[in-house]
């Protein structure tokens, strides 16, 4: 079987030789030109004038290029026509691109482009830089959402204990490690091809139609890879590709766009901080019989995708636990900062987060170990309905703990702990097995949809083309797995090629984690097509019933015949049968009322857990993880290999989210201060647990799924809570018995110790 098993990323050689081609990487064809962005420096006001003329004069400036040039829509909104490309009018965000330069080279396009501060004039308005303060004015960037089951009043007011509580999680930056970039070329015929590191080329495709007052056809996108996208090149590659694309079209000559660390900091948006809060009303036993909360993210200055990433955060703030009362209120505010966006879990992690802290407290507050207040909440086998209306089916969750607790030795772990603490003042352990529950699909039903191409030449070698794109995650592994699965070959002998939408069109993101189920759907039903021609056809040659072919080992067998892969290619070459085809999928038996926040959004569930162990300094604030158990469900492994990688990576990604990567604008300016890897700081391979254990549940989805596999790439995103929550046990240890510190996330050393200092101060 070519599924299954752990196969090399197909470009594991390239990226580490060096020789694979990033957008970047593709030789500059002649009279290619350079772009750079002039930045807004002030977060809020009213655009007067651009002095163009003095930017034309500087060295090197071919064209200068302004919201007025756009023959058609000033836009690159995804799905609310809010987000112009060029400021028009109104200056929104610090960091915002108000003109373009194009020039012979990129340094002297960013020399020009540093003048922005100096002919961009402008009057100042009074910004809002907080969601709190948003919320406050009740400025938002869509309509609040409501998701409502049962009565949460009711429940509350007649609840045995009562939680009150107010929380605030950070943002993310998605820190890929190759940053925006579009480089057009102007083809003949008013035509336009685009190399675009993006998650989302057929949308890029319409977007710079669209700005260009063109037609999709005369639109070529194509993306080989990128060098990481994590949610955000799915929207907002956007802007580049449409900068270029004006500059080429109007310029008759190639145009690149690349921006720096800084300027792609400055410009772009990341995950959605978000502000809680919650009233909870809980028994003795910790269920949770009541939960009503307002949840209020950070946007931003325009809506880009915050209407699906908070509907997905309400969809997660069940997370694994059967609530029966919840109300839950969905604020999107609009803030004078970047557009956030999609970012590895797309809200998912966001909602998530507050019921893990929600039972945190509670479990202190009742003096019991939080992992017993867990399980006593957990979605129990087959007929719970979620908050919004899907049944919880496939729910493995209760033998998933039970595994990950009995090979961890958690309680084990937990008395050691407690013996360690007792003697050890300054240096403190802490211990958390935090659960995840994660649905996959797009949470907009029509999304969950691809195409593919599978050629086969006429010497038996195979080349497949998806919609899906790649980004490090292995999809085109997995796809050419699953082809070469199907007609019996050997993965070698099945390529992979760029995205392009010329080839398979009208394409979703590669998001929501649902690239290899949607393709690997798309390609199977392509390859197998092509399959059945051919088993016709050995039915003919060896005489018997095409049912009874055999396709494996590059061998085509039928009883005790057979014939080569290749061979039997090569015969219906000749005997003119299609040896191409396209494929198709769609996720079956989904719906979503978007109005209601009700329906089956989600084709399953995908679950894991994890047990973090962590050393805090009580003195310093700082702490380390000193060892991770994860135990994470991707159904029937297509590649255990890859699989481990996402979720290793995802884990460390999480922690980084969650322990050391803090976002600071400046409070009256409005500057995003912390803007490069000098101030915002990424987990490295040192942070990486010492001691890391991951192994993969190996059980068939439940659904269809393709070879019963499930995606992997967002849900061990929500696995490090565990680390967040055993530090926050570490701290617990320093206080009094059923104390429940107050610990704000990240939960970098100055978190740590405000937390630790909190607890020893005297009540007031
Ligand atoms: N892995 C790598 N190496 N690089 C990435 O950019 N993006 C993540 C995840 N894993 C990402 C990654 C995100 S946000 C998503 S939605 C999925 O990969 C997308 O790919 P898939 O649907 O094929 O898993
Ligand atoms: N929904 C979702 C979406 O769940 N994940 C996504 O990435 C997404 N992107 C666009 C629209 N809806
Ligand atoms: Mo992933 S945030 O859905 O690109």
């Amino acid at each position: 079987p070519q599924v299954g098993v752990s196969r090399a990323h197909e470009s594991a050689a390239l990226h580490v030789s060096g020789e694979a081609v990033y957008t970047d990487d593709i030789a500059e064809a002649q009279g290619t030109l350079h772009a750079a962005l002039g930045l807004s420096s002030v977060a809020h006001g009213r655009l007067l004038s651009i002095d163009v003329e003095l930017l034309k004069q500087q060295p090197g400036v071919v064209a200068v290029l302004t919201a007025a040039d756009f023959p058609g829509e000033n836009n690159c909104g995804p799905l609310v026509h809010d987000d112009p490309i060029l400021a028009e009018g109104e200056l929104r965000y610090l960091g915002q691109p108000v003109f373009a330069i194009i020039a012979s080279d990129r340094e002297l396009a960013r020399r020009a482009a540093s003048l922005a501060k100096q002919v961009i004039r402008f009057e100042a308005l009074e910004p809002v830089l907080t969601a709190k303060a948003a919320h406050a004015k009740g400025q938002y960037v869509l309509p609040p959402m409501h998701m409502s089951r049962g009565d949460a009043q009711a429940a509350l007011a007649s609840a045995p204990h009562r939680l009150d509580g107010e929380w605030a999680v950070g943002g993310q930056e998605q820190f890929y490690l190759e940053g925006q970039i579009s480089y057009a070329l102007p083809q003949e015929n008013k035509g336009l091809l685009l190399h675009c590191s993006t998650q989302h080329p057929s949308e890029m495709q319409q977007l710079v139609a669209h700005a260009l007052g063109w037609s999709a056809a005369q639109v070529q996108v194509q993306c080989r890879r990128m060098g990481g996208g994590f949610g955000g090149k799915e929207s907002q590659s956007a802007l580049f590709a449409c900068v270029a694309a004006l500059a080429a079209s109007r310029l008759r000559r190639p145009v690149k766009l690349r921006i720096d660390r800084d300027d792609d900091f400055l410009i772009t948006g990341r995950r959605h901080g978000f502000d809680y809060r919650w009233s909870v009303g809980y028994d003795d036993e910790g269920h949770i019989l009541a939960a009503e909360v307002d949840l209020i993210s950070n946007c931003g200055h325009s809506a880009d995708l915050s209407a699906p990433v908070m509907a997905r955060a309400l969809c997660h703030f069940d997370n694994a636990y059967w609530l029966p009362n919840v109300a839950l209120h969905g604020y999107c505010a609009k803030t004078n900062t970047q557009s956030n966006t999609a970012f590895r879990g797309f809200g998912g992690p966001q909602g998530a987060l507050a019921i893990e802290m929600i039972i945190d407290s509670v479990a202190r507050r009742l003096g019991l170990d939080p992992l017993l207040v867990r399980q006593r909440n957990f979605y129990r086998d087959g007929h719970d309905l979620t908050p919004y209306g899907q049944r919880v089916e496939d729910n493995i969750l209760q033998p998933l703990t039970d595994r990950l607790i009995e090979t961890s030795g958690y309680h084990a772990r937990r008395a050691d702990i407690a013996a360690f603490n007792a003697q050890s003042p300054v240096l403190k352990k802490g211990l958390a097995l935090t659960p995840v529950k994660f649905g996959i699909s797009f949470n907009v039903v029509h999304l969950n949809q691809a195409g593919a191409l599978v050629h086969v030449y006429t010497d038996g070698s195979v080349l497949v083309n998806h919609g899906g794109t790649e980004m490090g995650q292995g999809l085109n592994t997995k796809v050419a797995q699953v082809v070469a699965h199907e007609l019996g070959i050997a993965l070698e002998d099945v390529r992979a090629s760029a995205t392009d939408t010329h080839k398979v069109a009208n394409t979703s993101a590669t998001a929501a984690s649902t690239g290899s189920d949607l393709n690997g759907k798309a390609a199977q039903d392509a390859a197998r097509q092509i399959r059945l021609r051919l088993a016709a056809l050995a039915a003919r040659l060896l005489g018997g019933a095409a049912e009874d072919v055999r396709f494996g080992g590059g061998l085509v067998q039928l009883g005790d015949q057979a014939i080569a892969f290749k061979e039997l290619v090569a015969k219906a070459y000749l005997e003119r049968v299609q040896l191409w085809s396209d494929g198709f999928y769609a996720t079956p038996g989904l719906h979503w009322d978007r109005t209601k926040l009700q329906g089956k959004p989600f084709f399953y569930y995908a679950y894991g857990a994890a047990v973090a162990e962590v050393l805090i300094d009580t003195l310093s604030g700082e702490s380390r993880v000193t060892r991770a158990d994860v135990l994470h469900d991707v159904g029937q492994s297509l590649n255990p290999a890859l699989d481990i990688g996402q979720v290793e990576g995802a884990f460390v990604q999480g922690m980084g989210w969650l322990t050391m990567e803090e976002l600071v604008w400046h409070p009256k300016t409005g500057m995003l201060s912390t803007h490069a890897p000098s101030t915002y700081k990424i987990p490295t391979a040192n942070d990486s647990p010492p001691d890391f254990r991951v192994q993969l549940f190996d059980q068939p989805n439940r659904a269809d799924s393709i070879h019963r596999s499930k995606a992997v790439g967002e849900p061990p995103l929500l696995l490090p809570f565990s680390v967040l929550l055993a530090i926050k046990d570490a701290i617990a240890s320093t206080g009094a018995e059923r104390c429940d510190p107050l610990l704000r996330a990240p939960a970098t050393a100055e978190a740590v110790l405000d937390a630790v200092e909190a607890l020893r101060a005297p009540a007031s």
